[in-house]
């Protein structure tokens, strides 16, 4: 395949035609219905989608933004309904295919292919000696993992989850998990946000944002870092349109132009629709990848410049009430030179001193942020960094003002609410230990970094996927593809075939269930399940479309099933009434965390769903030292270490057509590019200096030496308006080269965004 400009004034994608213009507009609306693939959307698919994310409806499974209360005609967007879509796909992976296919054969297609063979419908186990996957009963399989689980040291088996399941599949899972006798509970949390959870704890007491969806109403300054609104999370664009046209100032800290946080059309509005659209940045910094930390420093300094000339910029009462280590703060930005800020952000200290400004007059800011600034080495202390700013003007636990994480999967922060976390103090063990006769087990678990070594060291022996492509989706993807096959257990619970999948070790299953948009029919009636966005709101969701197959079981049920032929029985533990009936479980959630979840049951319906509560909104900080922390890092720069001569920081980015490794189409319209996803994308300046040419194909190679070669071939060089010394390529086809043991200090997040690596023509 081979790659295709789309035209950077009309955004027509030559291959797509009907897609252009701006993020959002007709083109997203129209093009909704590309990935249906020769299938019209049936009349239930478009009912669905007519209720996504609003009250009675489902909730969309494609990103963790706020479903608001009074939600618009269509509350959903481009690539949520693509999720949508993607999911109730009427194509069946079923008992056939596996038996026309051994797994290496159905290793020879894409990633794009393989999801693309349609729903999972039969439970399926792997039998070695034909190399296929074959039919087998719900009955046969969960006797079989428990047998084999009891026979297992608990502690060399990890349960994953990824960010989708919902709040009571979480809970179960997490109980199993403890249950059996581990803390391996790592969740795709651990490869975004697991720095927001332990940095935003460390720094100022909470592990998620401070905002609601009001304070957007309310800000006049918005600095945002690093987060890809027009593709992960494009309901956001309303929020920043209208904050907008309110007068609000927007200011963009990312190395790529991405085209939704230039200029947004509204498909809701009919005048923007017909030609118009917001403009919604007023400054696009191009920062260098890891180069926030010294532009945040930056600003600081100006701010501190500020004060020290003009008085009154500072909000002392605050600092003096409410935080430590300000003056270790103030002494090292007034350390600090213009020309290191400058060197290590890319940014010329002019703009850096007008966006400091700005910050200065401002009545009202939030800082929002993606994995632009959790995906580094030190991005904690980037983090850190952040909320420094913040402090300083008192921007924290009041009206319009405070910190915003945009978080990935739909219930990725839910689930660290109810228990799935690898570290034992976050979650209420003694009580869970007394409500259900165990004793729950101490030792720290694994995060995804952890586990990927444990996969490659053999120490980790089994691993149950609740979700997720994890051999493919974690850095060192090479190496961890070539130790996955020597599991003693695999079992994957999904909707779709993945290359995970067709990696077997020596007992391997493949177990489909339910999506969320699909009635989840039990003993009791329909279910509804419920989920956490990234605002901390709780809602109930429904899902009413028939299912995939009549074989399918829901995720609650399939945990139950094999938790059941696991542990010893257990009348504190009744599985079978929770599968029944949910309520029952969503009871003890509240039970465990009253605080957070009283009258569960009623409020999770309420329009725009119920606040779980956050007390550094409310200014009180359940950190170490009961104050909010001033930092000071021990570098300014957020990579490892310095580049070297010929070497580059490698970006790594999803396109406008991809959820994770689930490849819907190639291509990504916003930022021009369409058709082949083997590409680094490089400034013309760069390609020039390296001796290259724009179409040549190289290496790309990493540049950290530990023993273990890393490099992906075949790539080709592609000119795109990026900072020096910066490449960028397409997650997952690069991650072999981004070595595990990179990730960010504090948290262990993989630093996706700041790979050290060079370029070898071939
Ligand atoms: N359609 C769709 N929606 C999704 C997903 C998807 O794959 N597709 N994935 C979901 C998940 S699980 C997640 S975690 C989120 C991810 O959503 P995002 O947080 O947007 O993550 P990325 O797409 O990786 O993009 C990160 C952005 O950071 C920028 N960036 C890279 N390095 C730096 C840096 O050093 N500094 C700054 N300031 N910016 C930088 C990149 O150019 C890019 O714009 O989206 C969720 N929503
Ligand atoms: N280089 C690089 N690597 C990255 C990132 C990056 O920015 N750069 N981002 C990281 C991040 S933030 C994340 S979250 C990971 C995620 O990466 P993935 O693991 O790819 O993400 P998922 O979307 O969780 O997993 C997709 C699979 O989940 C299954 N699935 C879909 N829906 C359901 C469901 O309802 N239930 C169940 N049980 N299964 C389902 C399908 O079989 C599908 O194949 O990738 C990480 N890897
Ligand atoms: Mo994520």
């Amino acid at each position: 395949m081979s790659q295709k400009r789309i035209d950077p004034e009309t955004q027509q994608d030559p291959d797509t035609p009907y897609y252009g213009g701006p993020a959002g507009g007709w083109g997203s609306m129209e093009g909704i219905s590309k990935v249906m693939v020769g299938q019209p959307p049936t009349a239930a698919v478009l009912d669905t989608l007519r209720r996504q994310n609003k009250p009675n409806g489902h909730m969309c499974t494609s990103c963790a933004w706020a479903k608001p209360a009074k939600p618009h005609l269509a509350e959903f967007c481009e690539n949520g309904a693509k999720a949508t879509i993607w999911d109730l796909d009427r194509r069946t992976c079923d008992p056939e295919v596996f038996a026309s296919r051994t797994v290496e054969e159905l290793r020879e297609l894409s990633d794009h292919e393989l999801e693309s063979l349609g729903r999972l419908t039969h439970p399926m186990r792997f039998d070695p000696g034909t190399r296929r996957y074959v039919e087998t009963t719900w009955d046969e399989a969960f006797a079989a993992i428990g047998a084999t689980l009891r026979r297992m040291d608990p502690k060399s088996v990890v349960f994953y989850t990824s960010g989708r399941a919902s709040l009571e599949t979480s809970f179960m899972w997490q109980l199993f998990a403890r249950m059996y006798g581990h803390n391996n509970l790592p969740d795709s949390s651990n490869m975004c946000h697991e720095t927001t959870s332990v940095a935003l704890k460390k720094f100022i007491g909470s592990p998620v944002g401070t905002c609601v969806l009001e304070d957007f109403d309310h800000c006049d300054l918005m600095l945002f870092f690093g987060q890809n609104t027009g593709s992960n999370s494009p309901r956001f664009l309303h929020t920043l349109q209208q904050a907008k046209q309110r007068g609000c100032t927007i200011i963009t800290f990312n190395p790529v132009r991405e085209a939704g946080l230039l200029r947004f059309r509204n498909p809701q509005q009919i005048t923007q629709m017909l030609g118009g659209s917001t403009e919604i940045s007023d400054l696009y910094l191009q920062v260098r990848p890891g180069g926030d930390m010294a532009a945040i420093l930056g600003l600081i300094k100006r701010v501190l410049e500020l004060e020290t000339a003009e008085g009154g910029i500072l909000d002392h009462g605050f600092i003096a009430e409410h935080t430590t280590g300000y003056e270790a703060l103030k002494a090292h930005a007034e350390a600090t030179g213009w020309d290191e800020i400058e060197a290590l952000s890319g940014l010329s200290r002019d703009h850096l001193r007008e966006v400091g400004t700005a910050y200065a007059r401002s009545k009202r800011a939030i800082a929002m942020y993606g994995m632009g600034l959790t995906q580094h080495v030190r991005g904690g202390e980037t983090l850190g960094m952040l909320v420094n700013l913040m402090l300083l003007r008192g921007n924290l636990g009041r009206l319009g003002a405070g910190i915003s994480p945009v978080r990935g999967h739909s219930n990725v922060q839910g689930q660290r609410t109810v228990g799935i976390s690898e570290k034992p103090e976050l979650v209420p063990l003694d009580e869970m230990g007394r409500m259900f006769g165990f004793t729950p087990p101490r030792e720290t678990g694994h995060t995804t970094v952890e586990a990927a070594e444990g996969v490659i060291d053999g120490s980790v022996r089994g691993f149950l996927q609740m979700g997720g492509n994890f051999a493919i989706s974690i850095p060192d993807s090479g190496r961890v593809k070539e130790h996955w096959t020597d599991l003693d257990l695999i079992v994957n619970v999904a909707t779709k075939l993945n290359r995970s999948h067709l990696l077997p070790g020596r007992e391997t299953w493949l177990l489909p269930c339910l999506v969320r948009s699909e009635e989840d029919e039990q003993v009791s009636g329909p279910q509804v399940v419920s989920i956490e966005d990234s605002l901390s709101h709780i809602y109930a969701s429904l899902g009413r479309n028939e299912p995939a197959a009549r074989t399918l079981l829901s995720e609650p049920a399939i945990v139950a099933g094999i938790a059941k032929a696991t542990l010893e029985p257990n009348p504190d533990v009744p599985w079978d009434d929770w599968v029944a009936d949910y309520s029952r479980v969503r009871a003890c959630i509240e039970a465990l965390w009253p605080d957070k979840f009283a009258d569960y049951e009623r409020r999770m319906h309420e329009p725009g769903g119920f606040y779980k509560g956050n007390a550094a909104r409310e200014r009180r900080w359940q950190t170490e030292s009961g104050k909010a922390e001033f930092s000071v890092p021990d570098s300014n720069s957020g990579l490892n270490r310095p580049l070297g001569q010929g070497e580059y920081t490698l970006v790594t980015l999803r396109s406008n057509d991809q959820f994770n490794t689930t490849i819907y189409g190639f291509s990504d319209r916003l930022r021009g590019l369409s058709g082949d996803r083997m590409i680094v994308l490089m400034s013309p300046a760069e390609i020039a200096r390296a001796g290259l040419a724009e179409g040549q194909k190289v290496r790309l190679v990493c540049a950290e030496e530990d023993g273990h070669p890393r490099g992906v071939a075949g790539l080709t060089v592609t000119a795109y308006d990026l900072p020096d010394h910066c490449v960028a390529a397409y997650y997952p086809e690069v991650n072999p080269v981004i070595p595990v043991g990179l990730h960010d200090r504090m948290s262990k997040t993989p630093a996706y965004k700041g790979v050290p690596v060079r370029l070898e023509a071939m």
